[in-house]
């Protein structure tokens, strides 16, 4: 079948670069989905990884260094119609945008976000990213890594975030099921996706990853916990499953559960929010609202 989510725009990654991988799962999953292109919104921030919204054919933002996030939740809160997508390099997103990151999984907006995870801020040239393991001494650099890692999963965890996923840019398959997931979970998700750097990180390579990712779910972790359980035991063990990271790297959802999210919290603040939806208020052929606005506002508070 013909894949209409992608556009024609000429794509800039280099050649064997783990986004290709992601670029063909996300748009798999869109269109397995069936959503509408245009009921689609795709946030990036700065990085090779944030100029995939040039590359999908949905309505899409290019935004500042570690803002993808933020513009993804402001999208989702003006129209909570919309499936928001937003995505950040390891840099954009555990660097420059994490305070975003924590601040999101403490709303829970019903919304997706995608970590392209390669170690390597890859548009500047490969420096160090949060996400290197220390003393790793990947070729871009001059020195080993003197910094300790940020663990991606277990931030996601403490931050409240009800979806947490690890996949991997070249298993497709896994990754377009895990989007799917993501998309289909009433609340925040994060993946963090394993999306090798062919011209900078010369250690955490397809093929380190290929002889390490093993399934959790198939080894027989259940990520889910039962609606109106106490997620706490299952957040702390998915915890102790995030610090794996060896001879041995898991993959998979690490936690799936359920919990208000912010539209459900602000409609009991905002009267009308969730039901009544500003975006679709008439306006006049100058883009004028036709309705009184007035009485629109008053309506909301
Ligand atoms: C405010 C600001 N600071 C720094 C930069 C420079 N900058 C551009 S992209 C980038 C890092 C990109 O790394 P990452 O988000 O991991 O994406 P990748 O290129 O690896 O996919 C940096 C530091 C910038 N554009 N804006
Ligand atoms: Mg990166």
């Amino acid at each position: 079948m013909h894949n209409t989510y992608k556009t024609n725009v000429e794509i800039d990654w280099c050649p064997g670069c783990g986004d290709f991988g992601i670029l063909n799962a996300l748009t798999l999953a869109l269109q397995d989905l069936r959503i509408p292109n245009e009921n689609v919104v795709l946030t990036g921030g700065i990085g090779c990884s944030s100029k995939i919204p040039h590359y999908v054919n949905v309505y899409a933002l290019h935004t500042l260094h570690g803002r993808s996030l933020v513009q993804g939740e402001a999208v989702k809160m003006a129209n909570p119609e919309l499936e928001v997508i937003s995505v950040s390099g390891d840099g954009d997103g555990l660097g420059i945008g994490s305070a975003h990151l924590v601040a999101a999984g403490r709303r829970n907006l019903d919304m997706t976000y995608m970590i392209f995870d390669n170690g390597v801020y890859g548009l500047t040239k490969g420096q160090a990213s949060p996400t290197l393991p220390y003393k790793e001494n990947i070729k871009s650099l001059e020195t080993e890594n003197i910094k300790f890692p940020v663990n991606p999963i277990f931030l996601a965890l403490a931050s409240g975030y009800t979806f947490v996923a690890r996949s991997y840019s070249y298993n497709i398959k896994h990754l377009k099921e895990t989007i799917e997931r993501a998309i289909r979970h009433k609340g925040m998700a994060l993946i963090d996706i394993m999306q090798p750097c062919v011209t900078y990180n010369n250690i955490n390579t397809k093929e380190f990853y290929d002889k390490r990712l093993y399934d959790l779910e198939a080894s027989g972790w259940n990520p889910v916990v039962n609606k109106g359980d106490d997620p706490s035991v299952k957040i702390s063990q998915a915890v102790q499953r995030s610090m794996e990271w060896g001879d041995k790297i898991p993959m998979g959802v690490f936690i799936q559960y359920e919990r208000e999210t912010y539209a459900e919290r602000l409609s009991t603040l905002i009267h009308g929010y969730g039901t009544r939806n500003m975006v679709k208020e008439p306006i006049d052929q100058n883009g004028k609202p036709v309705a009184n606005i007035q009485e629109v506002m008053e309506s909301f508070f």
